[in-house]
């Protein structure tokens, strides 16, 4: 079991009223999920994430690129939420106010209770018409890859936030919003390297937040943060439930 939870950051959770958690890839690592920029397995070894994730890749190679997130759509769907994600539903329930913000676009923490997740970089199980940018349910019949829409006959694309492209304004505002009111912020399972996302645990400093980085390594955050926990984070994150409280509710 992990621990121990540093006695004065136990102490500054019972007095916070505002926490925000920012997740990465590693968050859900323990899901069998691979994380961002781990070395892509079999079919995808030949490629890296960030030559994929564009919107340049998909008008290069629409095939290539649908087919890639399908796979991943395949493995998120056969995965299940870990230790971690339950905590942090748990973490929610006990807080007043509880802003969790998710760079990742498996849907996971919705699977384990999290009630309104900030997406910042979209949802792989959302698919969009390329032109016109809504939504699109209705393509599974098709033959075509990728997809067309049904209304103007464009391809379809998957609903995440590629490299280049901005991150969706609502999510970016409530953001910005909860880190510059935060009393702790968390930042779990990220490499911190990828903008603006990163900037967030920046914002939160500046607010005066506690910042805490949960993570099995070092990133660019750790000389900032005012703690670093360092393991995998469906450990950590039960056993900082766990200190504050709301055991009780975590696997
Ligand atoms: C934009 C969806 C502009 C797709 C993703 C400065 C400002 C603004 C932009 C930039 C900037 N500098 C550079 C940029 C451009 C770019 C960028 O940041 N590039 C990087 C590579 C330098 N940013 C953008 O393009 C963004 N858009 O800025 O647009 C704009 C503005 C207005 C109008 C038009 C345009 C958009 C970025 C979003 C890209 N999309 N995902 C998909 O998933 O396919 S990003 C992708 O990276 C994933 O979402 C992933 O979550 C995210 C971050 O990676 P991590 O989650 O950190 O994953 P990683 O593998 O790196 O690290 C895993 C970590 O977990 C490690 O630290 C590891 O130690 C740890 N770990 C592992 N196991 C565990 C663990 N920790 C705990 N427990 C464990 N068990």
């Amino acid at each position: 079991m992990w621990g121990p939870v540093p006695t004065d950051l136990v102490t500054r959770l019972a007095e916070a009223r505002r926490i925000v958690v920012m997740t990465g890839s590693g968050a859900s690592a323990e899901s069998g999920v691979p994380t961002f920029r781990e070395a892509q397995t079999g079919l995808w070894a030949r490629f890296r994430p960030e030559e994929l994730a564009t919107p340049e890749a998909f008008m290069a190679n629409p095939e290539r690129v649908w087919n890639w997130y399908a796979w991943r759509r395949e493995l998120v769907a056969r995965a299940e939420p870990n230790a971690g994600h339950y905590a942090l539903a748990a973490m929610e329930r006990h807080y007043d106010e509880f802003a969790l913000i998710t760079q990742n676009v498996d849907g996971l923490h919705q699977r384990a209770g999290s009630r309104d997740p900030i997406e910042f970089h979209g949802n792989i199980d959302r698919t969009l018409c390329f032109d016109e940018r809504k939504p699109v349910t209705d393509w599974e019949h098709q033959e075509d890859v990728p997809p067309r829409c049904p209304d103007c006959g464009a391809w379809l694309r998957p609903g995440v936030v590629w490299f280049g492209e901005a991150i969706p304004p609502e999510a970016l505002r409530r953001s910005q919003a909860a880190c510059a009111e935060a009393d702790v912020f968390f930042s779990v399972g990220t490499s911190s390297l990828v903008y603006p996302a990163a900037d967030l645990a920046e914002t939160a400093l500046r607010a005066g937040a506690v910042v805490v980085e949960v993570n099995v390594n070092d990133t660019p955050l750790s000389s900032l943060a005012d703690y670093c926990l360092k393991g995998p984070s469906g450990d950590v994150l039960p056993a900082i439930a766990r200190a504050v409280g709301v055991g009780s509710h975590v696997h």
